[in-house]
């Protein structure tokens, strides 16, 4: 069995240097939160398995061919030839400001599936990772997503869930009524610090918010605060961790590298400083190199960044 059983929906992202109304060359990366983190994890050393449906053209081919590449499991994969691949655009609208378009509607991902988690579950993992995200896709897509961590959590295999708000896919009611009961699922949950209210009372602070989810059987809640960092809230405390000192280029997939990394200390039995650490290198990867994924780092490449000094810690 895989250390990280991980599924969702992965695309195709159309980057541009420039305004889209320009024109001008638009370059293909993969994209995909999940998948995101199961690159990372890979990286590192760690066995990762991704499930999800790809569609039969050349965009499902190539998301394969890059899954393969990176050495994750994809026998879980299931290909759907009635359904084109998601896509999405992300324009480089000034040096400051991007802005993303989903084509993913109807989408082969979005047709995910109960029937299509019920052997990768079975066969087991050290950690189930989901994301809101999937269970924004589609009726299917919520039910299989709902279905998956309710199984793990009785299989006893611990889930990690990224709240991932994606305002272009639904409302934040919408979101909250899904989420707040998967987080009851979960082992580790993921938020910024503006996607807590999605996972509880929204009239509630920081604290209130995570102590609902510890009675509700969640063990650890990071909180992820950008170029500040994070904090890591346990039942023992909270930990914090500064962001390293790096040249942001890129911010998106900032949020997966940083949840890879804890995963990967995590799977290598670090204590919680050592899996924020981590997570935190991890994340400064993703921030100083362009792409999603393309920037994170082999477990040689680790030490790289080591003497950034974290940041400011708030
Ligand atoms: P998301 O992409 O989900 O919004 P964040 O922006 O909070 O997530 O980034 C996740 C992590 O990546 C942060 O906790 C931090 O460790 C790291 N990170 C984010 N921005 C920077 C930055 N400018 N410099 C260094 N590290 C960063
Ligand atoms: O986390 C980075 C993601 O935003 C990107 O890879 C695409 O999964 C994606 C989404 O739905 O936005």
């Amino acid at each position: 069995a895989p250390d990280l059983l991980t599924f969702g929906e992965t695309m195709v992202s159309l980057r541009s240097a420039g305004p889209l109304a320009a024109g001008g060359s638009l370059t293909m990366h993969l994209a995909g939160a999940e998948s995101n983190v199961a690159v990372g994890v890979a990286r590192l050393g760690h066995r990762a398995a991704w499930v999800g449906r790809v569609s039969g053209d050349e965009f499902g081919e190539y998301t394969l061919r890059q899954l393969r590449a990176e050495g994750i499991g994809v026998d879980g994969v299931t290909r759907d030839a009635e359904r084109p691949t998601g896509l999405m655009f992300l324009e480089q609208r000034t040096a400051d400001l991007t802005r993303v378009q989903y084509h993913r509607a109807g989408s082969a991902g979005s047709a995910l599936d109960v029937d299509d988690l019920r052997a990768p579950l079975a066969a087991g993992a050290r950690m189930l990772h989901l994301t809101g995200i999937t269970p924004a896709l589609s009726d299917t897509a919520r039910e299989a997503t709902r279905w998956a961590a309710q199984a793990a959590a009785e299989a006893g295999i611990p889930v990690c869930l990224d709240v991932n708000y994606r305002a272009r896919l639904w409302s934040r009611d919408s979101a909250r009524e899904v989420l707040t009961p998967l987080a009851g699922y979960a082992s580790v949950v993921i938020a910024s610090a503006d996607e807590l209210d999605l996972v509880g009372d929204p009239e509630a602070d920081e604290s209130t918010v995570v102590a609902d989810l510890f009675r509700r059987g969640v063990r650890t809640v990071l909180v992820k605060l950008g170029s500040d960092g994070a904090r890591a809230h346990t039942p023992d405390g909270i930990q914090q961790v500064g962001a390293l000192t790096v040249t942001a280029v890129d911010p998106v997939g900032a949020g997966d590298a940083f949840t890879a990394g804890y995963l990967s200390g995590w799977f290598d039995g670090l204590d919680l400083a050592g899996r924020l650490r981590r997570a935190a290198t991890l994340g400064a990867f993703a921030v100083s190199s362009r792409g999603d994924c393309e920037g994170l780092p082999r477990r040689a490449e680790l030490s790289l960044l080591e003497g950034h000094e974290t940041g400011s810690v708030l």
